[in-house]
């Protein structure tokens, strides 16, 4: 069972989004201020639309924190929508005639599969829940994560590799530099990519089109020996393709040099070990992104994913309405053209909550202080193995 247990709640334009995060050690500082930072990155990135200029997302924690310090207990958190404002009647919980029904499934979106699954006449009972706007919770609880990783001295931090045909030079890129992205409008690392980028982004718009990308995420500073290679489920690289590819609109993962490494012969693939005395083992380069046998190696983990592009287009492609059964051309108010920025954020989160778990299994321990012990004891044992 994980050590590390999440779920949310809530709907797209209903009165809010509530999580629980249960397993966090106690004494672990935390702040809403900590969360909200992760919060509004998830709501920048050039190319979203009319919606993020109504959100601006703050959370409120309900348990598991006291005095800046987490208690050990579950922490529950909540977001409200502020656009709810807008859909008090449409959206209430309380007994009512349905309005703003929606009977023409969007091709691409859970619309029409969901409708199906539930039987539900009305495709607004799926869309409200299969929107992206769950991924908001999955980033506050994934703020959670990092508060408790950061005190173990790992950071986990992702960049935007490519959008629609546009890429970023293929580097080996820090901390630092990944870091420095933070005031890119679409979490570039190469200015020359951002511009290009942007005017990508800004034809696709005036076209009704809509642009996807690949994201690159990191983790800094982890130790040996997470994960396993005894159990299918152990496998690290599992786990972390599991929780990317169940970001909606995920379509692919690649761990270190991905696919590439299909076409290449094993010496231009896998890294060479290296010793030193009081450091202990290492690797001459990456390509395996901080894994071997499903374990990581201590090198900085490279994972990176591909989005599609979002599927509500302004543009519209053919489909039929479940009552009339007539054909009808899709029309839509408003849309993002891109959120691959937004998507690297809520990336970083979902390698947290699988880092969290991972390191909780290993390690264990009720309290930070006790789990931080341990993962020293860890490091000294591995410089001298
Ligand atoms: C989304 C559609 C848009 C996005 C939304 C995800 O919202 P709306 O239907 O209200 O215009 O803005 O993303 C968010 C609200 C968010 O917080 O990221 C969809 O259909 O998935």
């Amino acid at each position: 069972m994980a050590r590390w247990q999440w779920m949310t709640a809530g709907e797209s334009h209903g009165p809010g989004l509530v999580g629980i995060v249960d397993g966090v050690p106690a004494l672990v500082p935390m702040t809403t201020a900590l969360i909200n930072t992760d919060l509004s990155r998830r709501q920048k990135g050039y190319g979203r639309g009319g919606r993020m200029a109504i959100e601006k997302d703050q959370v409120e924690i309900f348990g598991g924190v006291r005095h800046g310090m987490t208690l050990g207990s579950p922490v529950a958190l909540l977001v409200k929508n502020r656009d709810f404002a807008n859909w008090a009647e449409s959206m209430s919980p309380e007994e009512g005639t349905p309005d703003r029904v929606v009977t023409r499934p969007r091709p691409g979106h859970a619309d029409l599969v969901g409708g199906v699954k539930y039987q539900h006449r009305d495709l607004r009972n799926v869309l409200e829940r299969a929107s992206a706007r769950e991924t908001t919770m999955r980033v506050a609880l994934g703020a959670v994560a990092r508060g408790f990783l950061r005190e173990l001295g790992i950071e986990v931090r992702g960049h935007v590799t490519s959008i629609g045909d546009i890429h970023v030079p293929a580097q080996d890129y820090t901390l630092a530099e990944i870091e420095g992205t933070e005031n890119s409008p679409v979490r570039v690392v190469d200015k020359d990519s951002e511009e290009a980028m942007q005017r990508a982004i800004d034809r696709s718009k005036e076209a009704g089109d809509t642009l996807g990308g690949t994201f690159e995420v990191k983790a800094f500073g982890l130790p040996v020996g997470l994960g396993s290679y005894v159990q299918w489920h152990r496998r690290i690289e599992g786990a972390l393709a599991q929780a990317l590819l169940s970001i909606p609109a995920m379509k692919a993962v690649e761990v270190g040099a991905g696919f590439s490494q299909a076409d290449v012969p094993g010496s231009a693939v896998h890294d060479a070990i290296w010793w030193e005395k009081g450091q202990g083992f290492t690797r001459l380069s990456n390509r395996a992104g901080g894994i071997e046998g499903g374990i990581t190696t201590g090198m900085p983990l490279v994972v990176r994913v591909a989005m599609k592009p979002l599927s509500t287009l302004l543009a519209p492609l053919g489909s039929f309405d479940i009552e009339s059964k007539e054909p009808f051309l899709a029309q839509v108010e408003r849309s993002d053209v891109t959120a691959v920025p937004a998507a690297v954020v809520v990336g970083e989160a979902m390698v947290m909550h699988v880092l969290a778990d991972a390191l909780l299994e290993k390690f264990g321990g009720d309290s930070l202080p006790e789990i931080l012990e341990r993962v020293h004891r860890w490091g000294a044992y591995g410089r001298e193995y």
